[in-house]
């Protein structure tokens, strides 16, 4: 899918972007797979057409064990499937496309692998890689971290919201905001030009104990 198909399927992303991080997963073998198989199927219900699988801590068969049984309990056309980091394994898993950040392979490269039907999105932290990656074949971009997080290691320098103003007045591209945003502040972070709020804690380790799922109404609710 290219820009410009992308553009047509979904004129600007969808509100919530949750990045369900691997990190959130309690048990091992069949307990893990039925977690990532409810917490799916839970958000589909709840409205979620993008979602971002990322893994930072588990070997590459890990993350395509666990992306596969992603994609097979979410049937293709309903959700967006997003794997961070590996674009051979989102093409392997049958992902809708992948994430990369700045340290990870260039975007053409990514590109190349993952060829012109799927998405790829860029992670940027400030005006010069929003720059470069609005020339670059990248779907959307994301601008971050937003707020002070402590889901990423050695995060960026927070942009804040005026980082996510420059952002919306620097990139056609359709935007998404990353970085300790709440239920609190997403509404701003939309005002502030962002077409999405990608969302790692405040969705699944909420303070309450609700479940992911109920979280996500919540924002769908202030994000109309
Ligand atoms: N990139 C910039 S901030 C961030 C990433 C992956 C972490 C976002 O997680 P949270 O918990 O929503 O702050
Ligand atoms: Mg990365």
């Amino acid at each position: 899918m290219n820009q410009k198909m992308l553009s047509r399927l979904y004129p600007i992303l969808p509100r919530l972007y949750p990045i369900l991080d691997a990190s959130v997963l309690a048990g091992e073998g069949v307990a893990r797979e039925q977690q990532l198989q409810r917490l799916g199927q839970e958000l589909l219900e709840s409205g979620v057409t993008l979602l971002q699988y990322r893994n930072k801590s588990g070997g590459e068969a890990e993350v395509l064990a666990d992306a596969r049984i992603l994609r097979d309990g979410m049937p293709a056309g309903k959700c967006l499937l997003i794997l961070n980091d590996y674009p051979r394994l989102a093409v392997e898993a049958q992902f809708d496309g992948v994430h990369l950040g700045q340290g990870d392979m260039p975007a053409s490269q990514g590109r190349a692998i993952l060829g012109n039907d799927r998405v790829l999105g860029l992670s940027t932290h400030n005006l010069e890689q929003l720059a470069a990656a609005e020339r670059s074949s990248a779907n959307y971009v994301a601008i971050g971290p937003v707020f002070a997080t402590s889901s990423k290691q050695n995060p960026d320098p927070v942009v804040g919201l005026e980082g996510v103003k420059r952002a919306r007045m620097l990139t056609t591209k359709p935007l998404v905001a990353i970085g300790g945003i709440t239920l609190e502040t997403c509404r701003q972070v939309v005002d502030a030009g962002a077409d999405s709020i990608a969302v790692i804690s405040s969705l699944f380790s909420d303070q309450g104990g609700r479940a992911p799922a109920k979280v996500a109404e919540d924002f769908f609710a202030k994000l109309r």
